[in-house]
């Protein structure tokens, strides 16, 4: 069985060339026996809750991943930073399952540690913070309360200013962040052992193999679509990058 790994999109309308690129590799997967769909966040630059203007501007995404479902497709959505409290679409609608930590699963016999990964540094104590924050329980309500056109102003301010940090600190940062990235690896698999660490986040790509004990270890880092379009295949235990555009 296929399954397929991407993250860091940051769509913001179908309509940009990442949005077609998008639309085009679903249609690809409607073509072919179902498998998985693992999204791991930030799939959206913004989607909070189930309000009906994120529907609506991302109904042609919406379409393909209700056709996909509808073909017997499972989906798997690990909420970003970007996308947060999803569930009233994401999960009761469409029936995709939504994460919002790190899961350890059985892929096609392999260990396979999933998740967004912005708990990768956790140096970044204000980001930290800001992630207590949105995740707590209190703001949740507020989320799927206050109507989506007012998330989509606080929206367009935030992801401004965050992507224009990012973008700089990306570039300046890339050896630093990679180090982070396997630094997590290595730590997170003294307490959860795996065959395989998929994350996001970081916007830098990175695959990486270590050994513990004579057992390969690998760590992958999505990378983000604003560099060269790739995503992971994951088939009869055989991971390879595919490229899309
Ligand atoms: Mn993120």
């Amino acid at each position: 069985m296929e399954s397929y790994f991407l993250s860091d999109i940051h769509l913001k309308s179908v309509n940009e060339r990442r949005g077609q690129i998008l639309l085009r590799f679903l249609l690809s997967l409607t073509q072919k026996n179902p498998g998985n769909l693992f999204l791991l966040g930030d799939i959206f630059d913004l989607w909070i809750s189930g309000h009906p203007v994120f529907k609506k501007k991302f109904s042609d995404v919406i379409r393909l991943m209700e056709l996909l479902k509808s073909q017997g497709w499972k989906i798997y959505f690990f909420e970003g930073n970007h996308d947060l409290h999803i569930h009233p679409y994401w999960r009761d609608e469409l029936g995709a399952e939504v994460f919002t930590e790190a899961q350890v699963m059985d892929i096609d016999g392999l260990k396979v540690r999933l998740e967004h990964g912005d708990l990768i540094n956790l140096e970044d104590e204000a980001y930290l913070r800001l992630r207590r924050f949105l995740r707590h329980p209190m703001t949740e309500r507020v989320g799927h309360l206050v109507p989506g056109q007012f998330w989509q102003k606080v929206g367009q301010a935030w992801a401004g200013i965050s992507r224009k940090k990012s973008i700089v600190y990306q570039k300046q940062n890339a050896d630093e962040i990679q180090k982070m990235i396997r630094h997590h690896a290595h730590r997170v698999y003294n307490s959860d052992g795996f065959d395989l660490i998929i994350s996001g986040h970081m916007h830098v790509r990175d695959d990486y193999q270590f050994e513990v004990h004579g057992k390969k270890i690998r760590s992958i880092n999505l990378g983000s679509w604003f560099e060269e379009i790739q995503i992971l295949k994951l088939n009869a235990g055989q991971v390879e990058w595919v490229r899309l555009d």
